[in-house]
């Protein structure tokens, strides 16, 4: 199929035409961004004065980017570490959006939600996670980048929230372990090499660093899930009957590429804050989009049961 961009349905308009979609459909994709979660007070990247790119750019950090690339992360994880924190949910309250999902998915209508999202609130409402594409990965788990030893993401919240590196705690069991060792096995070393005393093997001995443990988010630099790919275009394309954009930019490819690749006569919905440009959707739905899927589905004739966000968040 050739990428191009999409012309519009003329047959879809208004807020009430979208009500009645979401009541005919049968097999909806919902791709989310970090607008459903701004709500309970998670910022996304892109709102010009809460985003955390804003934030970022008052702390003098000029390439917001710079924060997510692996490279610069393997070079010195500090930067992302005295900053994550920010973006780590309490993991207790989901947002009306997710609460909406979650009601297409009980309604038998789901077939996918594609989240860019790294917080990991679809698994909190109880979105399956066979309908779940987490296309950024999330801070469900993390990974030692250099022994690859995986953890729950819970174990390296209280460094992220202290602003500290997390540090492998396997490495750490091997360094110590390696440390208790009986030292004649580095006598014996010492007599074969014939270097005066140091072998190479002994070199790396001496750098007893533990490796560095990261979030299984995907940096910039880093691959998608495979299964992104897979389902998108072996399945999802083929058979869904609606699409929905919510709460993102799309700025980040290939996410942002999604809504051209699926066929012409699928209608695409667009709710979000900021009108998209860059892509021909049949109805853009501007607003707080826990406001526009309440909404929805009052004129759906659907009831939206959420926990509510509580005040002050
Ligand atoms: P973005 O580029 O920051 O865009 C978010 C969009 O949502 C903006 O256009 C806002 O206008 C809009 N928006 C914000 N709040 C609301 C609201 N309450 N109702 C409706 N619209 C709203 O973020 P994207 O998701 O487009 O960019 C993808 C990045 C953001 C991914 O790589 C994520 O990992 C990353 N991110 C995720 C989170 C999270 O997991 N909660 C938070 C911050 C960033």
């Amino acid at each position: 199929r050739s990428y191009y961009k999409r012309r519009k349905l003329p047959q879809f308009n208004t807020i009430d035409d979208v009500a009645t979609l979401l009541r005919n459909s049968k097999n909806i994709m919902v791709i989310t961004g970090a607008g459903i979660s701004t709500s309970l007070g998670i910022p996304d990247f892109r709102s010009k004065t809460t985003g955390f790119y804003s934030k970022l750019l008052e702390r003098g950090i000029n390439e917001p980017e710079e924060v997510f690339d692996i490279h610069e992360f393997d070079y010195d994880p500090r930067t992302f570490y005295q900053l994550a924190a920010d973006l780590l949910p309490d993991h207790k309250h989901y947002s009306p959006t997710h609460g909406f999902i979650r009601l297409l998915q009980d309604k038998g209508k789901l077939q996918t939600n594609y989240t860019q999202n790294i917080d990991n609130l679809e698994e909190l409402a109880g979105i399956d996670k066979h309908r779940l594409i987490q296309c950024h990965g999330s801070f469900a788990g993390a990974t030692c980048r250099k022994c690859g030893h995986k953890v729950k993401g819970t174990e390296i919240f209280p460094d992220i929230r202290a602003k500290r590196v997390s540090r492998c705690q396997r490495c750490k069991a091997d360094i110590a372990a390696q440390a208790a060792a009986p030292k004649a096995k580095k006598a014996k070393k010492r007599i074969s090499t014939p270097y005066g005393g140091r072998s190479d093997e002994e070199i790396d001995d001496n750098i007893p660093e533990p490796g560095v443990m990261k979030p299984d988010i995907t940096f910039f630099g880093e691959q998608l899930p495979e299964d992104f790919f897979d389902r998108f275009t072996e399945r999802d394309v083929k058979t869904i009957d609606l699409v929905l954009v919510i709460g993102t930019s799309l700025k980040v490819a290939p996410v942002s590429e999604m809504p051209d690749f699926i066929p012409h006569h699928v209608p695409h919905i667009f709710i979000s804050r900021e009108p998209i440009e860059h892509v021909n959707f049949d109805v853009q739905l501007l607003g707080n989009c826990d406001d526009v899927v309440f909404e929805l589905c009052m004129r759906a004739g659907w009831e939206l049961k959420h926990r509510m966000v509580p005040k002050g968040l």
